[in-house]
């Protein structure tokens, strides 16, 4: 089995450069624009930081891939091949960045393919969290971690006594938002001691990671959202499925965590599903 462990230290290394990018942008002034929809913001600081990260990746493994947010949204083709692939957010949460909402995080995944039936297998996820300095990191069979402290999901089991956390996503026409607020309602019914939405699916799957909330699900994320988060909750002991309860499907841009089964379960029960499409045009890829 390769050892993947020089990579887990360069992407800390990148990612808390990247960190600091991101914090001194924080107090200027920033060039806002949307994308996709009129609440879907990007910045110039997004594209710096993605830059950034790749180039220095690229520089040091030049055979690799590539997926990131915003070279996604510039037409890079999002695909996930044998070749060994790193999954960034330069900014999770820019809504937040924008208005210096302090819950901003830089995410770096990696992950190879070793056959082309295989499920993509996530080796290494490091998140660091800008406004405070927390780094999140995690190497497959090797721990997970949160400023060099072990990581541990809540082992509650009970629903009852449960902290869920969701992301609203980028879709507001009336019929996904009665799903969404239908989803939210039987969530709180079930009943469960509340249901939290911080702007950051990155650092919200962290939070399930370190055993601060018991489950998490969104529809619409993409798998720069997962791909390291995916990693650091596994290793901390915890699950990362589809929002079906099968398998996770990292482009199916839906998921569920959770720190136990039981309570996987409960939250996949509750679930309508949003369709939010793939992350990679050719469904075939994952095939
Ligand atoms: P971003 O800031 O990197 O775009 C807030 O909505 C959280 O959900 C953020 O982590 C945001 O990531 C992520 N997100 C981005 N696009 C989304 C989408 N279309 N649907 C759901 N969540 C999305
Ligand atoms: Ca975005
Ligand atoms: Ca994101
Ligand atoms: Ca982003």
């Amino acid at each position: 089995m390769e050892d993947w462990s020089h990579c887990l230290d360069v992407a800390v290394q990148i990612a808390l450069r990247a960190g600091q990018v991101v914090q001194s942008a924080v107090k200027q002034e920033k060039q806002v624009s949307s994308k996709s929809t009129p609440t879907d913001l990007v910045t110039e600081t997004d594209h710096q930081v993605e830059e950034l990260i790749i180039s220095t990746l690229r520089e040091k493994y030049p055979t690799h891939r590539f997926i990131g947010e915003e070279s996604s949204a510039a037409g890079v083709k999002c695909e996930l091949t044998d070749d060994p692939t790193w999954i960034i957010d330069p900014i999770d949460g820019t809504c937040n960045f924008v208005h210096s909402f302090p819950m901003v995080a830089v995410s770096i995944g990696f992950a190879v393919r070793k056959e082309k039936i295989s499920a993509p297998q996530l080796e290494l996820g490091v998140i660091y969290h800008c406004f405070d300095g927390t780094l999140y990191t995690a190497r497959k069979g090797h721990g997970a971690f949160c400023n060099g402290v072990r990581l541990q999901v809540s082992k509650e089991k009970d629903v009852s006594k449960a902290l869920i956390l969701t992301e609203i996503g980028a879709k507001r026409d009336p019929a996904t938002l009665d799903i969404f607020l239908g989803n939210m309602k039987k969530l709180l019914s079930a009943p469960t001691h509340g249901v939290r939405i911080i702007g950051s699916s990155t650092l919200a799957l962290c939070h399930i990671a370190s055993g601060a909330a018991e489950a998490y699900y969104q529809y619409g994320l993409h798998c720069w959202d997962i791909a390291a988060a995916a990693v650091i909750i596994r290793e901390a002991g915890g699950h990362v499925m589809d929002t079906t309860g099968g398998p996770l499907d990292l482009m199916s841009r839906r998921v569920v965590a959770a720190g136990t089964r039981e309570i996987a379960d409960c939250v996949v029960k509750q679930l309508q599903p949003i369709n939010y499409g793939r992350d990679d045009t050719d469904p075939d890829d994952l095939a």
